[in-house]
């Protein structure tokens, strides 16, 4: 009985496990919802902690209703003690509270439990141009969460408001990344898509050396949701191992399949269109 019981679990099959601690976007593209996908598409069982409620539809942000701050720290609490996450990471945190009490419940929760991934993505503004974070709220990512990240993802305008420089080229590019790499004393991936060529090219800064990742870039393309869906790959890979390096590799051809395989539907609100994570799907 015993053996026939171990034998049946040992069959159960054993996944890594990634934590994201984001917002929830209910046209799921971006946020909580798109992190979810891509941890499934990369193999990776994905648990959240929700900071807040985005009624959003591609293309247009219409509001954001903040989740209390006891209840992001109730949900990262439970999970970590629940499951063995090797993986975390930070999307749309909102307000400077949730920042102060993620960057806090990390510090305690990730002492105990031992996990260095955290990928911080500083999601601050939306596609649309909407601003995502209430301004106060950056200094304490700053201060509070980027000292603990493994990786910080900023694009070029969170780059930019970071440094208070512009960022208009390659060069500038490799620049801010080392100087963002020196100043949070963390690995920064600087994400270069908006600098419009002929390819996407991120810089990746470890501290010491830099690292260019490229792929076509694909114009026409306003998908939302492209940051979210590429800092969780990056994380998936890091739970199931890999290292910073491959897993931004990793990321990056995940990412590009996304948009290259995006969805396009036509609706009352004209083209909309979205991200596709990996999905199945039943051509009509
Ligand atoms: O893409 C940024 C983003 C992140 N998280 C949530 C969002 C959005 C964009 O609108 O709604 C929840």
């Amino acid at each position: 009985m015993a053996a026939k019981r171990k034998q049946q679990r040992s069959r159960s099959p054993v996944t890594a496990i990634a934590l994201t601690i984001a917002g929830s976007d209910s046209s799921a593209g971006a946020g909580a919802q798109a992190d979810l996908k891509t941890f499934a598409g990369l193999g990776v069982y994905g648990v959240t902690a929700i900071t807040c409620i985005v009624a959003e539809t591609p293309g247009k942000v219409s509001q954001i209703q903040p989740a209390d701050a006891a209840i992001v720290r109730e949900q990262i609490i439970l999970l970590q003690k629940s499951f063995p996450i090797s993986a975390i990471k930070t999307g749309l945190l909102c307000n400077t509270q949730i920042v102060l009490v993620v960057a806090e419940t990390l510090r305690q929760t990730t002492r105990k439990t031992g996990t260095r991934n955290l990928v911080v993505d500083p999601v601050m503004i939306a596609t649309t141009g909407q601003p995502l974070l209430d301004g106060g709220a950056i200094e304490i990512y700053e201060r509070e969460l980027f000292p603990l990240a493994r990786l910080i993802t900023p694009n070029l305008d969170e780059s930019s408001r970071l440094l208070g420089d512009p960022i208009a080229d390659l060069p500038a590019m490799h620049r801010a990344a080392a100087a963002l790499a020196k100043k949070y004393g963390a690995a920064v991936l600087l994400k270069g898509g908006h600098l419009r060529g002929r390819f996407a090219v991120d810089v990746l800064h470890d501290g010491i050396r830099a690292t260019e990742f490229s792929a076509p870039f694909v114009p026409d393309v306003a998908t939302h949701g492209t940051g979210c869906t590429y800092s969780a790959a990056i994380t998936a890979e890091l739970a199931k191992g890999a290292d910073l390096s491959e897993a931004v590799k990793s990321g990056k051809q995940f990412v590009s399949a996304a948009i290259r395989r995006r969805f396009v539907w036509n609706s009352s609100r004209g083209r909309i269109s979205a991200l596709n994570q990996g999905l199945k799907f039943h051509q009509s």
